[in-house]
């Protein structure tokens, strides 16, 4: 890799690019092997991680439960650092390969779901459950799909350049850097005069928008709040604080992680027993 790089005419694959995720990731999809999914007892199946990704799903999961719903759930852990998410079972409910997917088994044919915020939708509507007030609906879906939009920079640039990438870029961390502070002062300037993402109603636009930006104030994410200057954003720290005072959350973000504390597999409300 060079400061001066000129594009070849085609691009091909160099094995070696290095970088934390160099040996994983691949220009093609399908699966890498042979794995069948595991499946627990209850309704629904969660494959996943406990990235930001995965942690609305769970968040969510936890949530329902905590509100009387029967939303009882198995989540498996797929190591996506291991290549679990190209095991065949994982990519036949996800072609995607990316963390988390569901497999609802609630109905007599069970269905398959993908990218977080379809997960978060379905279980909602599902449950008609954390949707906020019907006349905002417009708007909790507009955050909903900000979120879906916006995080790729925050994670797969300002992330990846910032603490992945095989050497510190000036241009890449200058380019995602401006663009994250961009995206914080949006979400600080709505959260003046807002709750939550819509008003008094918390909803799956807070679960999807929290893991990402609600780690970040905290300093969670890539161990640069300092570099973001997180502490300015007071309203989205506010904001942050108080969703994660939520028991489901605290629950929730525990799931699908390795190490002290952590829950790697989750098959039961008593799984959590001793950990919150
Ligand atoms: N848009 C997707 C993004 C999912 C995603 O990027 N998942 C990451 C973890 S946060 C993943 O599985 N990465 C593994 C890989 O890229 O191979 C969603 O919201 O579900």
């Amino acid at each position: 890799m060079t400061e001066n790089y000129t594009p070849p005419k085609v691009w091909t694959w160099d094995k070696e690019n290095g970088g934390t995720w160099g040996s994983l990731n691949r220009p093609i999809a399908g699966p890498t092997h042979d794995k069948e999914l595991p499946v627990g007892e209850h309704p629904f199946q969660l494959y996943s991680q406990g990235t930001p990704n995965g942690v609305k799903v769970t968040v969510l999961l936890e949530e329902l439960l905590a509100a009387g719903h029967d939303a009882e759930y198995d989540a498996w852990l797929i190591r996506i650092g291991k290549g679990d998410q190209f095991g065949s079972g994982f990519v036949e409910i996800n072609p995607n390969s990316k963390i988390p997917a569901l497999l609802d088994r609630s109905d007599p044919e069970p269905v398959r779901v993908f990218e977080s915020g379809a997960i978060l939708m379905h279980l909602a509507e599902k449950f008609g459950a954390f949707l906020g007030d019907p006349a905002k609906r417009a708007e909790m879906l507009s955050w909903l799909f900000w979120q879906m939009g916006s995080a790729p920079y925050l994670g797969g640039g300002f992330g990846h350049f910032y603490a992945y990438a095989p050497h510190p870029m000036e241009y890449p961390i200058n380019r995602f850097a401006m663009e994250v502070k961009r995206q914080l002062d949006v979400l600080d300037k709505h959260l003046a005069d807002n709750r939550f993402m819509v008003g008094e109603d918390y909803t799956i636009a807070d679960m999807a928008i929290w893991p990402w930006y609600g780690r970040t104030v905290h300093g969670e994410s890539y161990d640069a709040g300092d570099f973001l200057d997180v502490q300015s954003y007071t309203n989205v720290r506010r904001w942050a604080d108080e969703i994660l005072e939520r028991p489901a959350v605290q629950r929730g973000r525990l799931v699908n992680r390795t190490g002290e504390g952590m829950l790697e597999e989750r098959h039961n409300a008593s799984d959590f027993d001793g950990l919150v």
